[in-house]
């Protein structure tokens, strides 16, 4: 299913109201970085945002390395020859990512 990239007015008010997700360099994309007790705690953290993915059938691009979790949400069906754009579905994931707590 394809879905469309935020227009100006949606990145002004839904983006910046997001809590400690910045915009990615150089790609339409927001990017936050969590940091963990250790690796496990860590690990634990990713199998829960793994489940929100599936759920939501909207994935992110990590990287983990011991107790931090670096997270990219784009929208690769927004603008795949570009790297993907930014969606709604980013938005949504990012708040149910930071509600977990
Ligand atoms: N995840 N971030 C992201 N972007 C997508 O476009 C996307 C996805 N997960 C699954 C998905 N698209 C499927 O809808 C398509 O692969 C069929």
């Amino acid at each position: 299913m394809t879905v469309r990239k935020l227009n100006q007015e949606e990145r002004d008010t839904w983006t910046s109201a997001l809590d400690g997700w910045d915009m990615a360099d150089g790609r339409d994309a927001i990017e936050k970085t969590f940091e963990f007790g250790d690796f496990v705690e860590a690990w634990g953290f990713m199998s829960r945002v793994a489940i929100l993915a599936e759920k939501a059938d909207h994935h992110p691009e990590w990287f983990n390395v011991y107790n931090r979790v670096e997270i990219t949400l784009t929208t690769h069906d927004a603008d795949p020859d570009n790297g993907g754009a930014l969606s709604k579905r980013d938005v949504e994931l990012a708040n149910a990512i930071d509600a977990l707590g």
